[in-house]
């Protein structure tokens, strides 16, 4: 068809083709192209059709296939004036006074981010959260900010969904242009689970940056503040708003738990903020700040520091909208919050209800019932596509505050434990879980150093051994590697280090790191780097591509091939995505703006003497083919 319709193209006709042609009518040309992307899409659908997509295998199965409701908005030119826009026009200082001046609670809705982090496996894909993203920037412009990007988000969009984390934070910028976006940045980790050479961490800032994200809420696994100086200031050398954390874990109220006492959070908080942090961050990330716990800590903080504080916690407990009114009472300027269906458990505490908890009190918020209402209308009916990887309720008992496990941590470990074949000694894990801290000497748990107590805990279970037979056995086991890493100082040191005796028995005689490990480690080779995911995705090298591929250089290689073979998959429906069609469905699909595919399925033919099958579609009307093995 191309051939025909060069031939026939009216300039052809009329004896002028020259190379000219190309100029004048680039449309032509850049046919091949385009129709080598709907080939890769077909093949992506005819593949996932005859043998299903890998990631929904042996999974419950989701029956929604209609569409989740996007709510109606008024139909203005741009969206209202929101905080992203205060930070655009009158700097950080502006954002700054303005968040001072502000009577009411600020919302930051973690559903994008956290909130399916903790209940989905980090498995929202980008379509569902631009459907909804102009509603956001239209009817909740009062937001303070939306959490879309970091902690678990970047490598699992490619490494599960295979799509580009970057354009998504690109897409969702460009859609809701009102609302600061945020992102959580594991420090020196930075969005991977060990510590990286300063200047990759430094490269992923700036292009972080350039792509649209605005606040960075960076902390350290061990609180270890010299180990967030990189990545604070490469947010503060480029431009962003650099949130600083300080990790709460054990219990203020607790007379028996000394190490982590309210000195210990002031001091810390202080040190961050004289570091040049825009705001603070409490992050809670286990849920462990009880109400009278958040009253001291906010009294003493108001009283230490000047900068905005940001209120991060996890609804395992089932409590914890009283620890956000309690800090609400004490003059806190900023909650995360997720929108209802996407809330409670190991997520945040519910949106809707604490806006409205906070109703004709002086703490009230200015966001809107009825435009939240809807919000949580569309999240209830797209959560249930995602019905295959929902986990388990696991309900909090008083045990919660024994093991500290983080919100994010909870669901995914019992998995592990599970697909162990120790489900029925869960609470076994639990105990080792809380054993391994003491252990390693009572330590901040969250990514990556939960994962290694986590790790650490089930390989106990799993041996039949207690944590004091790791110092008595007088055996040298074949430890997990995330614990080797975490006890040689290789994710960086612990208020007063490793006890001495278990880095002793564990590292067998090896030496610890003692330093800042970003100190040592030579800086990677970006112009290799360039090179070398250029090879991979065979497009312009770039410093995006490069940084990914240092930072998961795997799953960026597996990305690139996926892409290679069946284009971007991103523009999908998540139910085409995750179960392709059914014969005669008919669906759009924007790969781009003002181009639409409209897809319509029609059969698929008997296995071929080969083990191919011919799958049939129609492609914009037009009858295609694709050819598949069936590898059932
Ligand atoms: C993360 O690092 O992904 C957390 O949510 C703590």
């Amino acid at each position: 068809p191309f051939l025909l319709k060069l031939v026939n193209h009216p300039t052809f006709l009329a004896g002028e083709a020259t190379t000219r042609l190309i100029d004048t009518t680039p449309e032509l040309f850049r046919l091949p192209r385009r129709r080598d992307r709907a080939t890769k899409l077909l093949t992506f659908l005819a593949e996932t059709i005859v043998n299903g997509n890998t990631l929904v295998a042996d999974r419950p199965v989701a029956v929604r296939t209609e569409p989740a409701p996007i709510p109606a908005f008024p139909k203005r030119p741009t969206p209202p004036r929101g905080t992203a826009d205060i930070f655009r026009e009158e700097g950080i200082e502006g954002l700054t006074r303005w968040i001072g001046q502000q009577k009411g609670l600020l919302i930051t809705d973690t559903t994008m981010r956290d909130a399916h982090q903790s209940l989905l496996a980090t498995r929202v894909r980008s379509f569902d959260m631009l459907q909804i993203a102009p509603a956001y920037a239209h009817l909740a412009p009062e937001l303070f900010s939306l959490e879309m990007w970091g902690g678990a988000t970047f490598d699992t969009s490619m490494r599960f969904l295979k799509e580009s984390p970057w354009q998504r934070l690109a897409d969702l910028r460009a859609t809701v242009p009102n609302i600061l976006t945020q992102m959580l940045l594991r420090a020196s980790n930075a969005v991977g689970y060990t510590n990286y050479p300063d200047n990759v961490v430094r490269v992923f800032v700036r292009e972080a940056v350039q792509a649209g994200m605005d606040i960075f809420r960076v902390f350290d696994a061990l609180n270890w503040e010299e180990n967030m100086r990189v990545a604070m200031d490469a947010v503060l050398a480029e431009g962003g708003i650099c949130e600083a954390s300080i990790c709460y874990t054990g219990d203020l109220q607790n007379p028996s738990r000394t190490k982590y006492n309210l000195k210990y959070y002031v001091d810390l908080a202080k040190k961050l903020e004289a570091g040049g942090a825009h705001l603070l961050a409490i992050k809670d990330m286990a849920g462990l700040l009880k109400p009278a716990a958040a009253v001291t800590l906010m009294r003493a903080l108001r009283e230490e520091i000047g900068i905005p504080i940001h209120l991060h916690t996890h609804d395992t407990a089932g409590i914890q909208a009283s620890t956000l009114l309690a800090a609400a009472g004490e003059g806190l300027q900023i909650a995360d919050a997720a929108l209802a269906p996407m809330s409670g458990g190991t997520s945040q505490v519910n949106l809707n209800t604490l806006v409205e908890a906070l109703r004709y009190t002086d703490r009230e918020s200015s966001l809107d019932t009825t435009a939240l209402t809807n919000l949580a209308t569309y999240w209830q009916a797209a959560r249930e596509f995602y019905r295959p990887f929902e986990s388990d309720v696991l309900p909090a008992t008083g045990d919660l505050y024994e093991h500290e496990m983080p919100g994010g941590q909870y669901t995914n470990l019992f998995q592990q434990a599970r697909a162990l074949g120790l489900a029925d000694r869960w609470s076994g894990v639990c105990r080792a879980y809380a054993d391994v801290n003491r252990l390693f000497g009572d330590i901040v748990k969250v990514t990556p150093t939960s994962k290694a107590v986590g790790d650490m805990a089930l390989f106990l279970v799993a041996n039949d051994m207690s944590a004091s037979d790791v110092l008595t056995s007088g055996k040298q086991h074949a430890y997990p590697a995330s614990v080797l890493d975490l006890i040689g100082g290789r994710m960086g040191q612990p208020p007063g280090g490793f006890p001495a005796d278990v880095t002793k028995t564990i590292l067998a005689g090896e030496a610890p790191l003692k330093d800042r490990p970003g100190a040592s480690m030579p800086a990677a080779d970006m112009d290799a780097a360039r090179e070398k995911a250029a090879e991979l995705t065979k497009e312009k090298p770039s410093d995006r591509d490069a940084v990914t591929y240092l930072l998961y250089p795997k799953v960026f290689e597996e990305f690139a091939a996926h892409r290679e073979k069946y284009g971007d998959v991103a523009p999908l429906p998540t139910t085409n995505f995750l179960y392709g069609q059914k014969p005669g469905d008919e669906i759009a699909v924007d790969i781009e703006p003002g181009k639409r595919l409209i897809v319509k399925y029609l059969a698929v033919g008997q296995p071929h003497p080969d083990g191919s099958r011919t799958v049939f579609f129609e492609l914009n009307g037009q009858p295609r083919e694709v050819a598949v093995i069936d590898r059932s």
